[in-house]
């Protein structure tokens, strides 16, 4: 067992250290050959637990390519690569670096954090300096994403969980008739069953091409943009990471009341993508008022944002005992769930660790117990996948993935707790 656990270990640490492409980490070779955004702060995390000078460094990187209005890009196109589509070109930011004009899950403060404290001392100056570019990061979200109340997003990628059922309502009022011929690089490199269709990625470069139209203009992709939808799991990660970036400024003796009421002010919010017919948080089109009417992991995610109510804990409950591996990311009871299509029904490590830091704070330590477990017993059957099939547990996606590494070393390995980083 303790064999066991020692290799898993060394193996995490090898993938972290073998997709490092100096000063970033790619998500895994092949399939996403630059640097992501949210992948990276896992990254960094999990770097932390063995190299916490080369944790800031890929939280520094990142943000070397933040643009001038404070969005932190969702890819860095550190150089080019043919491997992957859609590249700069057709992202037409005109930035240096290169990078995509979208955003993603802003986990980097609430990781940075544990970053932090972890060793306050070798990261004091480290936080200290990223501390106003990720209040700058934050202000972004708060003044272009949450003008509806919540968080929202422009484009499904801006999720991080590109092709889930939350998003149908939205993607059915974009028309991807006219993008015109181009090759997919995504489906070389793993199963095309397991990957969003066509029809999905048609309409992720229309909403693309709107963007680059508009010289990547916030007001007008706002007000006129063709994808606009209130999301539940970016609403909750900002709460919570706006609430531990308070707790670095504090720290650090900064004035945090602002961070403070945008906190608040989502909080507030919430009752406008509460659905009363699902009995929990769900995805919002903002342009018909639309819910998408699946339980998927963004309600999951309540927890990291307080304590739940004990009826939404018992229906989130609910649908997580319908599948033995992890929590499913949409509903397995739900007519279009599909358990291997990307995100459409599988379960993703990296979204339990999440779903786990929130039960643990929110003190259901059992349920975050379950979940640690159920991670860690696919992981160690089936190795270090990207995803995992929730019903019969195969890994999917790409292999040897950076922040599934990054987890088994910061929470899901049984070695993790000892190492004081949960
Ligand atoms: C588009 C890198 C990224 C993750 C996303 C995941 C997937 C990209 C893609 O891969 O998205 O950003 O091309 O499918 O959905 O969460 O950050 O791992």
């Amino acid at each position: 067992m303790t064999e066991d656990v020692d290799r898993l270990d060394a193996q995490a640490r090898e993938i972290l250290n073998r997709n490092d492409r100096g000063g970033y980490t790619i998500p895994t070779a092949g399939l996403y050959p630059y640097q992501w955004n949210w992948d990276s702060a896992f990254a960094a995390w999990g770097f932390s637990t063995f190299d916490i000078d080369r944790a800031w460094t890929e939280i520094e990187t990142l943000f070397k390519a933040q643009w001038p209005d404070g969005m932190v890009p969702h890819i860095v196109f550190w150089q080019d690569d043919p491997g992957y589509f859609p590249g700069p070109d057709i992202w037409g930011t005109g930035t240096d670096p290169a990078s995509s004009g979208i955003s993603q899950p802003p986990v980097a403060a609430i990781l940075a954090r544990r970053i932090w404290e972890a060793d306050p001392d070798a990261g004091r100056d480290r936080i200290a300096a990223l501390y106003p570019r990720l209040v700058d990061w934050h202000r972004w979200w708060h003044r272009h994403r949450c003008t509806s109340g919540v968080a929202a997003i422009t484009h499904p990628w801006e999720s991080g969980r590109d092709n889930c059922p939350d998003w149908d309502p939205g993607m059915a009022g974009v028309d991807g008739s006219g993008v015109g011929p181009y090759t997919r690089r995504d489906t070389g490199h793993v199963d095309a069953s397991m990957r969003p269709r066509k029809e999905d990625y048609d309409r992720y470069l229309a909403i693309l091409n709107f963007g680059r139209g508009c010289g990547w203009d916030q007001e007008t992709i706002i007000a006129d943009g063709p994808f606009l939808m209130a999301d539940p799991f970016i609403t909750f990660i900002l709460i919570r990471a706006h609430r531990d970036l308070a707790a670095i400024g504090k720290a650090l003796g900064h004035d945090t009341a602002e961070l403070e009421a945008w906190a608040d002010a989502l909080v507030a919010g919430l009752p406008t993508i509460w659905n009363e017919a699902l009995g929990c948080h769900d995805a919002r089109d903002l342009r018909s008022g639309r819910f998408a009417g699946v339980l998927g992991s963004g309600a999951f995610l309540a927890w990291l944002a307080g304590p739940v109510a004990p009826e939404v804990e018992a229906r989130l409950v609910e649908v997580w005992d319908r599948v033995p591996h992890g929590v499913p990311s949409a509903d397995p009871a739900y007519a279009g769930f599909e358990p291997r299509r990307y995100w459409r029904g599988p379960m993703w490590p990296v979204v339990n660790s999440l779903i786990a830091m929130g039960l643990t704070d929110a003190g259901r330590a059992d349920l975050a117990e379950r979940l640690r477990a159920e991670t860690a017993g696919a992981i160690t059957r089936g190795g270090f996948n990207e995803y995992f099939d929730p019903v019969d547990g195969t890994p999917c996606g790409g292999k040897d993935f950076s922040w599934t590494a990054a987890i088994w070393l910061t929470w899901a390995s049984p070695s993790a707790g000892a190492k004081g980083a949960t």
